[in-house]
């Protein structure tokens, strides 16, 4: 895709969403184990989860599961009894759930103050205005692409709305690369050991502990995701 139209059209993706996951809020209880989420980057009901987990200042392993995906999907089916997502795992808590409006409400219940904020809420507005997210993204994310599994799941500091961030997550997840997803929405409690850790307050940011690989810069980071991980034949 045309790098402006790329930008411009994630850029469109967050406006659509009001920029939810933007700022932190209502930030409660912290997990001592981080979370894990089945998800796929275009699905409107995984966009939701993901906001209240930037919003939240909450971390994820994330397990891509994009359409005609092998890696994770056949795992959750076994996991869960179903392909549908988002799908929570909380080792912390032992639970286990589908239903994003039922995860929204568990993680502000178990991580934030107990409230909902209203863009994060569920109805219909919410719904519509997440898959117009991904619409206006002509669906990136969404199917998978054959792709070489890595030993160890990356690390990409990042925030729900940054439409760079947005860009690099839809290329790992479409070559269902396993995550590890440190939100550094504005407020977060990470921001200022990632600042240390990376040098500089920007992201999207990846490591690769697989190569020792660190870098900054959207369209560089998935020209790097392509040229290690896509199967080129
Ligand atoms: N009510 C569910 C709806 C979830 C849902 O329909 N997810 C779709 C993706 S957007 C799904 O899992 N489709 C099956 C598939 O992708 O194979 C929720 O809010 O979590």
């Amino acid at each position: 895709m045309n790098r402006l139209l790329d930008v411009g059209s994630s850029v469109l993706a967050s406006v659509v969403r009001l920029g939810a996951g933007s700022q932190t809020g209502r930030v409660g209880t912290r997990p001592a184990q981080r979370l894990v989420l089945y998800e796929f980057e275009s699905c409107p009901f995984c966009r939701k989860v993901r906001e209240a987990f930037s919003t939240l200042d909450l971390e994820a392993e994330v397990r891509p599961c994009p359409k005609g995906g092998k890696r994770f999907r056949e795992e959750l089916v076994k996991r869960g009894g179903k392909a549908q997502f988002p799908y929570l795992v909380d080792p912390n808590t032992g639970k286990e759930m589908y239903e994003s409006d039922e995860i929204v409400r568990y993680l502000y219940a178990a991580y934030g103050q107990g409230d909902v904020p209203a863009l994060l809420a569920g109805g219909p507005l919410n719904d519509v205005t997440a898959s117009m997210a991904s619409a206006v993204r002509f669906g990136a994310g969404t199917r998978s692409k054959a792709s070489t599994a890595p030993a160890e799941p990356l690390e990409l500091w990042s925030y729900e709305p940054s439409p760079f961030c947005r860009i690099v997550r839809e290329r790992l997840c479409a070559l269902e690369l396993p995550y590890v997803l440190h939100n550094v929405a504005k407020g977060s409690g990470a921001r200022e050991a990632f600042a240390e850790r990376s040098g500089r307050m920007m992201v999207p940011y990846l490591v690769d502990p697989n190569t020792g690989t660190k870098m900054f810069e959207s369209a560089d980071i998935v020209a790097y995701l392509d040229r290690t991980y896509a199967s080129h034949a």
